[in-house]
C-alpha cells in the first residue's frame, strides 16, 4: 500500500522522493509561505506538517513550506495570500495584517502578558477566538492554533537598554504597524517600520542601530553578527497566525479541512514547545558568539508607556468589546 510505502521510505531517510511514492499528483498543492529562515522551529515544524498531511491524507493534499521571504516580503505575501495566488501564510496579527484589520494588532499591545501560561490562555481562549473571528470577517481564514514567536527583547550595536533613557533617540526597525511604531514612540525611540526580509541589510548598514525579536529568530537570522547587546526587555509577546485563501480553504471537502487543521494545529502546539525551549538555551548559545545579555526590570518601561498616553489611546482605538477581552486575561492595563 502507499502507506507502507511511506513507512519504509522513511525508515530508509528517503524523504527528497516522497512525490513519487504517491501514484497520482496531488490533488490539493498548497504553497507556504513563512518570513524567517529555514532554521526556525516555524519552519522546521512547518515540514514536519506537511510531510504529516501528505501521510494523513494519502498523498492527496500537498504543502509546498517557502520559507525566508523567498516568495516576497511581508506586504507582498498578504496581498497573495488575499488573492489566492498564495494559499498559506505565517503571518503575525501585530504585523501587517493589522494594516488591513486593525484590531489584529491587540495581542501586542506592550508588557500586556506577563507569561505563557496568561498568554496561551488568551490565545486559546476567548480572546484568540474573538481575533480569528475578526479575521474571518476579513476575509481569510485562520487555523485555531497560533505558532509562537515568543517575548520580544531588544538588540542594538551601540548601547544596551537599561532603563529607559536608553531607547532616547534610538533609530530602531519594527514591524510595519502603527502599534509597534507607536509602542517605541512612547518609549522614546525613532522606530522605522521595514519587512522582517529588509532587517539584516538595515543593521548590517546602520540604517538602523538596534531591532527587537526573540532569541530564535536572533540566532536563525544571525542578527548577532551585526548586533552587540541584547537587553532583555519582554516588552511583548508575539506569534503567527496560520492564515488561509478563503476559496482555497474551501476547496478541501469537510474530511480533508478536519485532517488539515489537526495536523497543522498539533504542528503549531509541538511548535511551542521548541520555540520557548529555543528562546530560553539559545541565550548561552549566542552569549559565546559574542552577544551581550542584560536584564532588565520592565516597570519603569510601562510607566513611561502609561505616562505616554500609550493603553490610554490603544484601549480607545481597540474599542471596549477587544479591550475587555484582553484585560480579562491579563489584569486592568493603564
Ligand atoms: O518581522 C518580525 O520581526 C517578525 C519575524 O518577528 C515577525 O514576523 C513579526
Amino acid at each position: 500500500t502507499r502507506r507502507h510505502a511511506v513507512t519504509l521510505g522513511a525508515a530508509a531517510g528517503i524523504s527528497a522522493a516522497l512525490p513519487l511514492r504517491y501514484a497520482r499528483a496531488a490533488e490539493f498543492s498548497f504553497k507556504w509561505g513563512t518570513n524567517v529562515p529555514e532554521a526556525h522551529p516555524l519552519n522546521v515544524y512547518g515540514r514536519k506538517a506537511a510531510e504529516a498531511l501528505t501521510q494523513a491524507t494519502n498523498g492527496r493534499v500537498e504543502l509546498r513550506l517557502f520559507p525566508n521571504n523567498q516568495l516576497g516580503g511581508d506586504a507582498d505575501m498578504l496581498s497573495q495570500v488575499r488573492s489566492g495566488a498564495l494559499e498559506c501564510f505565517s503571518l503575525s496579527g501585530v504585523n501587517v495584517l493589522s494594516t488591513m484589520l486593525p484590531a489584529s494588532a491587540i495581542s501586542g499591545v506592550g508588557f500586556a502578558f506577563k507569561d505563557y501560561p496568561m498568554l496561551w490562555n488568551a490565545m486559546d481562549g476567548k480572546l484568540g477566538a474573538w481575533l480569528r473571528g475578526q479575521i474571518n470577517k476579513a476575509g481569510l481564514v485562520a487555523m485555531e492554533k497560533i505558532w509562537d514567536n515568543g517575548f520580544r527583547q531588544v538588540t542594538t550595536s551601540t548601547r544596551p537598554i537599561v532603563k529607559p533613557e536608553d531607547f532616547r533617540g534610538l533609530k530602531i526597525r519594527v514591524p510595519v504597524s502603527s502599534l509597534w511604531t507607536s509602542l517605541f514612540q512612547g518609549l522614546g525611540a525613532s522606530p522605522t517600520g521595514l519587512n522582517f526580509a529588509e532587517v539584516y541589510t538595515a543593521l548590517q548598514t546602520k540604517v538602523v542601530d538596534a531591532q527587537e525579536n526573540p532569541p530564535a529568530i536572533i540566532a536563525a537570522s544571525k542578527f548577532y553578527e551585526v548586533q552587540k547587546y541584547c537587553s532583555l526587555t519582554n516588552h511583548m509577546w508575539d506569534g503567527w497566525w496560520f492564515l488561509m485563501n478563503r476559496r482555497a480553504w474551501g476547496q478541501l471537502p469537510p474530511d480533508l479541512q478536519e485532517t488539515f487543521a489537526k495536523v497543522v494545529n498539533a504542528a503549531a502546539v509541538a511548535e511551542r514547545e521548541e520555540v520557548a525551549r529555543q528562546n530560553e538555551n539559545l541565550k548561552a548559545e549566542l552569549a559565546q558568539k559574542g552577544l551581550i545579555f542584560n536584564a532588565v526590570d520592565p516597570e519603569p518601561f510601562r510607566m513611561m508607556l502609561s505616562n505616554a498616553g500609550f493603553y490610554k489611546n490603544w484601549k480607545a482605538k481597540f474599542g471596549p468589546e477587544a479591550w475587555a477581552l484582553l484585560e480579562e486575561s491579563t489584569g486592568p492595563l493603564s
